[in-house]
C-alpha cells in the first residue's frame, strides 16, 4: 500500500499454504486486498498436503482454491505449478495488472510436496510411500531441461554444466555459513537475554520465569 500511495510501481508479493488457507488471517488478508486493491500478488502453493493433513480437508476438492478470490473481488488463476514457463506467464500478467492499479491476484500454484513436510515428519504414516511417483505433473526443473533441450536452446551437457556450477556454489556457501558457527559447536546465545528487550518494564510472570531458568542453571 505505501507503493501504491507513493505512486510507486512496486509490487508486494506473498506466499502461503493451501492448509494456512482454512486459517482466517488468510481471509483478513484478502478483504484488505480487494478493500484498498493493493498492488499484491497472493500466492497459495497447493502442494496437496499441510504436514499430515490432506489438501480436502481445507476444502481444496469442493472448489479450488483459485475460485477464492473472485469472491472477493479478486482475478485469480489456477496453473500447473510444477511448469516454470505458465508460472512466470501468470506472475508477469499478475505484476503488470498491479503496476497499472488495477489491483491485487490471487494465483493458485498446483503442486506436490514430494518429500518429508519437516525433518521430524514421516509422510509413509499419512500416504502411500509410492504416491509422490504417481504424481502426473513431475519435476518441473527436469520439465524445464527437457522443454528447452527440445528447442534447441539447451543440452545435457549444459545442464551438466550448471547443476555442477551450482552444486560448487551451495558447498561454498556453506563453508562460508559454518565459520559464522553453527547449533552444535556454537557460538550460544546468552540464554539470560530471552526475558530482555520485550517489554519496557518486565512483567511478573517472566521475572518468575527468568527467576525458575536462573535456578535451573545453579542446580
Ligand atoms: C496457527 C497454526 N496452527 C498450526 C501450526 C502448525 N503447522 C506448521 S506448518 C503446518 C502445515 C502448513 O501447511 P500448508 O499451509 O499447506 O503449507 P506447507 O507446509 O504445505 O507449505 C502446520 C499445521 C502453525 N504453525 N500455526
Amino acid at each position: 500500500m505505501a507503493a501504491a500511495i507513493k505512486g510507486d510501481d512496486d509490487v508486494a508479493a506473498a506466499w502461503i499454504g493451501e492448509g494456512s488457507t482454512a486459517e482466517a488471517d488468510f481471509h483478513h488478508a484478502l478483504t484488505f486486498a480487494a478493500v484498498y486493491q493493493a498492488p499484491v500478488i497472493l500466492n497459495v502453493i497447493n502442494n496437496q498436503w499441510a504436514i499430515s493433513t490432506f489438501q480436502g480437508f481445507a476444502g481444496g476438492e469442493r472448489r479450488s482454491f483459485a475460485a477464492r478470490g473472485p469472491g472477493y473481488g479478486i482475478a485469480s488463476i489456477r496453473v500447473d505449478g510444477n511448469d516454470f514457463l505458465a508460472v512466470h506467464a501468470v506472475t508477469r500478467w499478475a505484476a503488470e495488472r498491479a503496476r497499472r492499479g488495477k489491483g491485487p491476484t490471487l494465483i493458485e500454484h498446483v503442486t506436490y510436496r514430494a518429500g518429508a513436510h519437516s525433518t521430524s515428519d514421516d509422510p509413509s504414516r499419512y500416504r502411500p510411500k509410492d504416491e509422490w511417483a504417481a504424481w502426473p505433473l513431475g519435476d518441473p526443473v527436469e520439465r524445464l531441461k527437457q522443454h528447452l533441450i527440445a528447442e534447441g536452446g539447451w543440452s545435457e551437457a549444459r545442464h551438466e554444466a550448471l547443476e555442477d556450477e551450482l552444486r560448487a556454489h551451495v558447498d561454498d556457501c556453506w563453508n562460508e555459513a559454518v565459520t559464522y558457527g553453527t547449533m552444535t559447536e556454537g557460538p550460544f546465545l546468552d540464554e539470560n537475554e530471552l526475558f530482555e528487550d520485550v517489554f519496557r518494564d518486565m512483567p511478573a510472570h517472566l521475572i518468575e520465569q527468568r527467576e525458575q531458568m536462573r535456578n535451573l542453571q545453579e542446580d
